[in-house]
Protein backbone atom coordinates (compact mmCIF):
# COMPACT_ATOMS: atom_id res chain seq x y z
CA UNK A 1 0.00 0.00 0.00
CA UNK A 2 1.24 3.42 -0.81
CA UNK A 3 1.13 5.97 1.82
CA UNK A 4 1.80 9.53 1.49
CA UNK A 5 3.49 11.14 4.13
CA UNK A 6 3.49 14.76 3.22
CA UNK A 7 4.35 16.09 6.54
CA UNK A 8 3.00 20.38 7.15
CA UNK A 9 6.32 21.04 8.44
CA UNK A 10 5.46 23.34 11.42
CA UNK A 11 8.35 22.06 13.94
CA UNK A 12 11.10 22.83 11.72
CA UNK A 13 12.54 26.47 12.70
CA UNK A 14 15.73 25.54 14.32
CA UNK A 15 16.56 28.35 16.91
CA UNK A 16 19.46 30.75 16.20
CA UNK A 17 21.30 28.93 18.99
CA UNK A 18 21.20 25.38 16.64
CA UNK A 19 21.94 27.24 13.96
CA UNK A 20 25.40 29.16 14.96
CA UNK A 21 26.66 26.75 17.31
CA UNK A 22 29.12 24.66 15.25
CA UNK A 23 30.12 21.19 17.07
CA UNK A 24 33.24 20.32 18.37
CA UNK A 25 35.74 18.49 16.91
CA UNK A 26 37.75 15.85 17.63
CA UNK A 27 41.22 18.26 17.00
CA UNK A 28 39.56 20.24 19.97
CA UNK A 29 40.20 17.78 22.28
CA UNK A 30 43.88 16.97 24.08
CA UNK A 31 45.66 14.06 22.27
CA UNK A 32 46.30 12.37 25.88
CA UNK A 33 41.58 12.05 26.32
CA UNK A 34 41.24 10.77 23.03
CA UNK A 35 44.06 8.31 23.13
CA UNK A 36 41.98 7.16 26.76
CA UNK A 37 38.73 6.68 24.87
CA UNK A 38 40.29 4.76 22.01
CA UNK A 39 42.00 2.17 25.00
CA UNK A 40 38.35 1.40 26.43
CA UNK A 41 36.12 1.65 23.12
CA UNK A 42 34.83 4.81 23.25
CA UNK A 43 34.12 7.21 20.88
CA UNK A 44 32.55 11.37 21.46
CA UNK A 45 29.46 11.17 19.46
CA UNK A 46 29.56 15.28 18.70
CA UNK A 47 32.76 15.16 15.91
CA UNK A 48 30.30 13.38 13.66
CA UNK A 49 26.95 13.47 14.74
CA UNK A 50 26.11 15.28 11.95
CA UNK A 51 27.55 13.20 9.83
CA UNK A 52 25.41 10.39 11.23
CA UNK A 53 22.16 12.64 11.41
CA UNK A 54 22.30 15.67 8.65
CA UNK A 55 19.96 18.29 8.99
CA UNK A 56 16.74 17.82 6.36
CA UNK A 57 18.07 15.15 3.75
CA UNK A 58 20.49 11.99 4.56
CA UNK A 59 24.02 12.15 3.32
CA UNK A 60 24.15 10.13 -0.74
CA UNK A 61 26.66 8.68 -1.75
CA UNK A 62 25.63 6.64 -4.15
CA UNK A 63 26.42 7.95 -7.79
CA UNK A 64 24.35 8.31 -10.16
CA UNK A 65 25.56 5.67 -12.59
CA UNK A 66 24.91 3.54 -15.95
CA UNK A 67 26.26 0.37 -16.57
CA UNK A 68 25.79 -0.47 -20.50
CA UNK A 69 25.55 -3.79 -21.33
CA UNK A 70 27.20 -3.31 -24.70
CA UNK A 71 30.07 -2.99 -21.96
CA UNK A 72 29.56 -5.69 -19.78
CA UNK A 73 28.62 -8.22 -22.56
CA UNK A 74 32.15 -8.82 -23.46
CA UNK A 75 33.62 -9.22 -20.46
CA UNK A 76 30.67 -11.50 -18.95
CA UNK A 77 31.29 -13.61 -22.07
CA UNK A 78 35.05 -13.77 -21.66
CA UNK A 79 34.21 -15.02 -18.15
CA UNK A 80 32.63 -17.56 -19.61
CA UNK A 81 36.06 -19.29 -21.03
CA UNK A 82 37.99 -18.08 -18.10
CA UNK A 83 36.37 -19.41 -15.64
CA UNK A 84 34.25 -22.73 -15.75
CA UNK A 85 31.22 -22.80 -14.00
CA UNK A 86 32.71 -25.17 -11.13
CA UNK A 87 35.38 -22.47 -10.44
CA UNK A 88 32.24 -20.11 -10.06
CA UNK A 89 28.89 -21.35 -8.64
CA UNK A 90 27.31 -18.14 -9.87
CA UNK A 91 29.13 -16.66 -12.90
CA UNK A 92 28.65 -13.21 -12.14
CA UNK A 93 29.76 -9.60 -13.10
CA UNK A 94 29.19 -7.11 -10.28
CA UNK A 95 27.14 -3.78 -10.92
CA UNK A 96 29.41 -2.10 -8.13
CA UNK A 97 28.19 1.72 -7.69
CA UNK A 98 31.69 3.62 -7.60
CA UNK A 99 30.17 6.31 -5.25
CA UNK A 100 29.75 3.56 -2.56
CA UNK A 101 33.01 1.82 -2.71
CA UNK A 102 33.61 -1.10 -5.56
CA UNK A 103 34.57 -3.57 -3.14
CA UNK A 104 31.37 -3.02 -1.21
CA UNK A 105 29.46 -4.58 -4.04
CA UNK A 106 26.52 -2.71 -3.89
CA UNK A 107 24.44 -0.70 -6.52
CA UNK A 108 22.87 1.59 -3.92
CA UNK A 109 23.28 1.21 -0.13
CA UNK A 110 20.67 -1.82 0.15
CA UNK A 111 20.80 -3.08 -3.59
CA UNK A 112 22.92 -5.76 -5.07
CA UNK A 113 23.32 -6.28 -8.72
CA UNK A 114 25.11 -8.85 -10.69
CA UNK A 115 24.86 -9.95 -14.41
CA UNK A 116 24.71 -13.81 -14.61
CA UNK A 117 26.28 -15.66 -17.36
CA UNK A 118 24.92 -19.53 -18.10
CA UNK A 119 25.81 -21.93 -20.73
CA UNK A 120 24.28 -24.62 -22.71
CA UNK A 121 24.58 -27.79 -20.55
CA UNK A 122 26.00 -25.93 -17.11
CA UNK A 123 24.00 -25.95 -13.90
CA UNK A 124 24.47 -23.42 -11.28
CA UNK A 125 24.11 -25.88 -8.03
CA UNK A 126 21.52 -26.05 -4.95
CA UNK A 127 21.54 -23.43 -2.57
CA UNK A 128 19.27 -21.84 -0.28
CA UNK A 129 20.05 -18.52 1.67
CA UNK A 130 18.87 -15.42 4.40
CA UNK A 131 19.01 -12.61 1.37
CA UNK A 132 15.60 -12.37 -0.52
CA UNK A 133 16.91 -12.28 -4.46
CA UNK A 134 15.05 -12.50 -7.79
CA UNK A 135 16.59 -12.74 -11.56
CA UNK A 136 15.49 -10.58 -14.08
CA UNK A 137 16.23 -12.56 -17.79
CA UNK A 138 18.03 -10.20 -20.24
CA UNK A 139 19.29 -12.48 -23.06
CA UNK A 140 18.55 -16.21 -24.67
CA UNK A 141 16.58 -18.53 -23.92
CA UNK A 142 16.00 -22.44 -22.88
CA UNK A 143 17.52 -21.29 -19.34
CA UNK A 144 15.23 -21.99 -15.89
CA UNK A 145 15.45 -21.57 -12.32
CA UNK A 146 13.98 -24.40 -10.18
CA UNK A 147 12.44 -22.75 -6.99
CA UNK A 148 11.45 -25.81 -4.00
CA UNK A 149 10.58 -27.94 -6.70
CA UNK A 150 9.29 -25.59 -9.11
CA UNK A 151 10.69 -25.04 -12.56
CA UNK A 152 10.38 -21.95 -13.82
CA UNK A 153 11.31 -20.44 -17.44
CA UNK A 154 13.29 -17.75 -18.04
CA UNK A 155 12.53 -15.75 -21.15
CA UNK A 156 13.20 -12.55 -22.22
CA UNK A 157 12.04 -10.01 -19.29
CA UNK A 158 10.52 -12.44 -16.86
CA UNK A 159 10.77 -11.72 -13.70
CA UNK A 160 11.39 -14.72 -11.37
CA UNK A 161 11.44 -14.85 -7.38
CA UNK A 162 14.01 -16.49 -5.13
CA UNK A 163 12.70 -15.69 -2.07
CA UNK A 164 14.18 -15.47 1.34
CA UNK A 165 15.36 -19.15 2.29
CA UNK A 166 13.86 -21.36 -0.43
CA UNK A 167 15.70 -23.20 -2.37
CA UNK A 168 17.14 -22.72 -6.13
CA UNK A 169 18.88 -23.89 -8.77
CA UNK A 170 19.43 -22.78 -12.12
CA UNK A 171 20.13 -24.77 -15.70
CA UNK A 172 20.10 -24.03 -19.40
CA UNK A 173 18.62 -26.91 -21.76
CA UNK A 174 18.75 -24.21 -24.97
CA UNK A 175 21.78 -22.89 -27.18
CA UNK A 176 23.70 -20.08 -26.80
CA UNK A 177 24.68 -17.64 -24.36
CA UNK A 178 21.65 -16.61 -21.53
CA UNK A 179 22.27 -13.57 -19.26
CA UNK A 180 20.22 -12.35 -16.63
CA UNK A 181 20.34 -9.61 -13.67
CA UNK A 182 20.13 -10.58 -10.34
CA UNK A 183 18.82 -8.42 -7.52
CA UNK A 184 19.19 -8.99 -3.67
CA UNK A 185 19.22 -7.21 -0.62
CA UNK A 186 22.58 -8.37 -0.25
CA UNK A 187 23.88 -5.39 1.47
CA UNK A 188 21.57 -4.65 4.20
CA UNK A 189 21.29 -8.45 4.91
CA UNK A 190 25.55 -8.54 4.97
CA UNK A 191 25.42 -5.50 7.00
CA UNK A 192 23.60 -6.67 9.99
CA UNK A 193 25.70 -9.85 10.03
CA UNK A 194 22.73 -11.95 8.94
CA UNK A 195 23.60 -13.51 5.63
CA UNK A 196 24.63 -17.14 4.81
CA UNK A 197 23.60 -20.10 2.54
CA UNK A 198 23.26 -23.59 3.07
CA UNK A 199 24.11 -26.13 -0.10
CA UNK A 200 21.58 -28.58 -1.00
CA UNK A 201 22.07 -31.42 -3.45
CA UNK A 202 19.63 -31.24 -6.97
CA UNK A 203 15.85 -30.67 -6.38
CA UNK A 204 13.71 -32.95 -7.24
CA UNK A 205 11.07 -31.45 -9.94
CA UNK A 206 8.27 -32.04 -7.73
CA UNK A 207 5.30 -29.62 -9.27
CA UNK A 208 4.27 -29.34 -12.46
CA UNK A 209 6.63 -26.70 -13.99
CA UNK A 210 5.42 -23.14 -13.66
CA UNK A 211 2.33 -24.18 -11.70
CA UNK A 212 2.17 -20.92 -10.14
CA UNK A 213 2.05 -18.91 -13.00
CA UNK A 214 -0.63 -20.85 -13.86
CA UNK A 215 -2.48 -20.61 -11.14
CA UNK A 216 -2.16 -17.23 -10.53
CA UNK A 217 -2.27 -15.83 -14.07
CA UNK A 218 -4.96 -13.41 -13.85
CA UNK A 219 -5.26 -10.86 -11.43
CA UNK A 220 -8.89 -10.60 -10.02
CA UNK A 221 -8.83 -14.70 -9.85
CA UNK A 222 -7.58 -16.83 -6.90
CA UNK A 223 -7.17 -20.75 -6.60
CA UNK A 224 -10.55 -21.40 -5.13
CA UNK A 225 -9.13 -22.58 -2.04
CA UNK A 226 -7.16 -19.39 -1.06
CA UNK A 227 -9.66 -17.99 0.34
CA UNK A 228 -10.09 -19.45 3.39
CA UNK A 229 -6.62 -19.93 4.41
CA UNK A 230 -3.73 -18.20 5.71
CA UNK A 231 -2.29 -15.94 3.11
CA UNK A 232 0.58 -17.09 1.18
CA UNK A 233 4.10 -15.55 1.40
CA UNK A 234 5.34 -15.97 -1.74
CA UNK A 235 2.65 -17.77 -4.03
CA UNK A 236 3.83 -16.54 -7.48
CA UNK A 237 7.22 -17.08 -8.50
CA UNK A 238 7.73 -16.06 -11.77
CA UNK A 239 5.79 -13.16 -13.79
CA UNK A 240 5.98 -13.63 -17.60
CA UNK A 241 6.96 -10.09 -19.53
CA UNK A 242 4.98 -11.13 -21.94
CA UNK A 243 2.05 -10.79 -19.58
CA UNK A 244 3.34 -7.86 -17.98
CA UNK A 245 3.81 -5.99 -21.62
CA UNK A 246 0.64 -6.57 -22.72
CA UNK A 247 -0.82 -5.16 -19.22
CA UNK A 248 1.13 -1.97 -19.55
CA UNK A 249 -0.21 -1.59 -23.10
CA UNK A 250 -3.43 -2.13 -22.11
CA UNK A 251 -2.96 0.26 -19.09
CA UNK A 252 -1.40 3.06 -20.64
CA UNK A 253 -4.59 3.89 -22.19
CA UNK A 254 -6.10 4.51 -19.56
CA UNK A 255 -3.34 6.99 -17.66
CA UNK A 256 -3.18 10.52 -18.90
CA UNK A 257 -0.07 11.75 -20.80
CA UNK A 258 3.28 12.21 -18.76
CA UNK A 259 1.27 10.40 -15.31
CA UNK A 260 3.96 7.43 -15.02
CA UNK A 261 2.30 4.04 -16.82
CA UNK A 262 3.98 2.28 -14.02
CA UNK A 263 2.87 -1.61 -12.51
CA UNK A 264 3.88 -2.90 -9.43
CA UNK A 265 4.65 -6.54 -9.24
CA UNK A 266 2.81 -7.75 -6.13
CA UNK A 267 1.74 -10.69 -3.91
CA UNK A 268 -1.80 -11.72 -5.48
CA UNK A 269 -3.20 -13.19 -2.62
CA UNK A 270 -2.24 -9.93 -0.16
CA UNK A 271 -2.05 -7.27 -2.93
CA UNK A 272 1.35 -6.56 -1.14
CA UNK A 273 4.91 -6.41 -2.44
CA UNK A 274 5.97 -9.97 -3.50
CA UNK A 275 9.45 -9.95 -1.15
CA UNK A 276 9.78 -8.71 2.35
CA UNK A 277 12.46 -5.92 1.18
CA UNK A 278 12.72 -4.90 -2.17
CA UNK A 279 9.86 -3.66 -4.55
CA UNK A 280 9.37 -4.59 -8.53
CA UNK A 281 7.66 -2.69 -11.02
CA UNK A 282 7.55 -2.35 -14.85
CA UNK A 283 7.17 1.07 -16.29
CA UNK A 284 6.47 1.97 -20.14
CA UNK A 285 7.30 5.33 -21.52
CA UNK A 286 5.30 6.17 -24.67
CA UNK A 287 6.79 7.64 -27.78
CA UNK A 288 8.23 10.86 -27.36
CA UNK A 289 7.10 10.91 -23.28
CA UNK A 290 9.18 12.36 -20.04
CA UNK A 291 7.81 11.45 -16.73
CA UNK A 292 9.00 12.78 -13.55
CA UNK A 293 8.08 10.05 -11.19
CA UNK A 294 6.85 11.60 -7.22
CA UNK A 295 10.58 12.40 -5.46
CA UNK A 296 10.74 9.36 -3.19
CA UNK A 297 13.22 8.36 0.11
CA UNK A 298 13.44 4.61 -1.64
CA UNK A 299 16.83 4.17 -3.66
CA UNK A 300 16.04 2.40 -7.18
CA UNK A 301 17.65 0.70 -9.88
CA UNK A 302 16.04 0.79 -13.77
CA UNK A 303 17.02 -1.64 -15.99
CA UNK A 304 16.12 -1.19 -19.61
CA UNK A 305 13.63 -3.95 -21.45
CA UNK A 306 13.38 -2.14 -24.58
CA UNK A 307 13.73 1.15 -26.25
CA UNK A 308 16.47 4.39 -25.47
CA UNK A 309 16.89 7.38 -23.76
CA UNK A 310 17.59 9.40 -21.46
CA UNK A 311 17.66 10.21 -17.51
CA UNK A 312 18.29 13.38 -15.13
CA UNK A 313 19.04 12.21 -11.80
CA UNK A 314 19.78 14.76 -9.40
CA UNK A 315 21.00 16.96 -12.67
CA UNK A 316 23.24 14.23 -13.94
CA UNK A 317 22.58 13.17 -16.92
CA UNK A 318 22.69 9.43 -18.14
CA UNK A 319 21.92 7.71 -21.83
CA UNK A 320 20.44 4.34 -21.86
CA UNK A 321 19.46 1.89 -24.19
CA UNK A 322 18.11 -1.44 -24.26
CA UNK A 323 19.65 -3.76 -21.20
CA UNK A 324 21.59 -0.96 -19.63
CA UNK A 325 20.99 -0.54 -16.29
CA UNK A 326 20.94 2.62 -13.80
CA UNK A 327 21.37 3.06 -10.38
CA UNK A 328 19.42 6.53 -8.51
CA UNK A 329 20.00 7.39 -4.96
CA UNK A 330 17.54 7.92 -2.39
CA UNK A 331 16.04 11.33 -2.25
CA UNK A 332 16.47 11.46 -6.00
CA UNK A 333 15.11 13.94 -8.71
CA UNK A 334 14.45 11.87 -11.53
CA UNK A 335 13.17 12.70 -14.55
CA UNK A 336 13.21 10.09 -17.48
CA UNK A 337 12.63 10.50 -21.33
CA UNK A 338 11.93 8.31 -23.87
CA UNK A 339 14.64 9.34 -26.81
CA UNK A 340 12.15 7.55 -29.79
CA UNK A 341 9.24 9.82 -30.99
CA UNK A 342 7.43 6.32 -32.39
CA UNK A 343 8.48 3.42 -30.41
CA UNK A 344 7.42 3.08 -26.22
CA UNK A 345 10.43 2.06 -23.89
CA UNK A 346 9.87 -0.19 -21.13
CA UNK A 347 12.03 -0.46 -18.15
CA UNK A 348 12.25 -2.71 -15.31
CA UNK A 349 12.89 -1.00 -11.77
CA UNK A 350 14.08 -2.25 -8.26
CA UNK A 351 13.67 -0.36 -5.24
CA UNK A 352 13.90 -0.52 -1.39
CA UNK A 353 10.48 1.16 -0.38
CA UNK A 354 9.03 -2.46 1.32
CA UNK A 355 11.92 -2.12 3.70
CA UNK A 356 11.58 1.60 4.63
CA UNK A 357 8.00 1.03 4.67
CA UNK A 358 8.50 -1.47 7.26
CA UNK A 359 11.22 0.61 9.03
CA UNK A 360 8.64 3.23 9.21
CA UNK A 361 10.41 6.03 7.20
CA UNK A 362 9.24 5.15 3.45
CA UNK A 363 8.46 9.23 2.15
CA UNK A 364 7.21 10.58 -0.49
CA UNK A 365 8.01 14.61 -1.17
CA UNK A 366 5.44 16.61 -3.04
CA UNK A 367 8.11 19.14 -4.63
CA UNK A 368 8.89 17.10 -7.66
C1 LIG B 1 22.85 -16.09 -5.53
O1 LIG B 1 22.23 -17.00 -4.80
C2 LIG B 1 22.75 -16.12 -6.92
O2 LIG B 1 21.30 -17.99 -6.97
C3 LIG B 1 23.38 -15.14 -7.67
O3 LIG B 1 22.02 -17.23 -8.83
C4 LIG B 1 24.10 -14.15 -7.07
C5 LIG B 1 25.00 -13.12 -5.08
C6 LIG B 1 25.16 -13.10 -3.75
C7 LIG B 1 24.53 -14.03 -2.95
C8 LIG B 1 23.75 -15.04 -3.51
C9 LIG B 1 21.96 -17.18 -7.60
C10 LIG B 1 24.24 -14.12 -5.69
C11 LIG B 1 23.61 -15.07 -4.90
Amino acid sequence: MLIMHLRREIFTVAPDWQKMAALGTLEELPLEYRQSLTRLNLLPLWPSLRNFLPHGKPIRNTAPVVWRYDDIRPLLLRAGELTPIEKAERRVLVLANPGLGLENARATPTIYLGMQLILPGETAPNHRHTPSAIRFAVEGTGAYTVVEGEKLPMERGDLILTPPQLWHEHGHEGQGPVVWLDALDLPLIHDIEASYCIDGTSQPIANRPDASQTAYRRAGLLPYTALDRVKRDFPLLRFPWTEVRAALGDFAGTVGPGEPVRLAYVNPETGAECLPTLGFSALMLRPGEEIAPVRRSASTIFHVIEGSGESTVDGTSLAWSEADTFATPTHAEIRIRNGSSDAAAYLFAVDDAPMQRRLGLYEEFADA
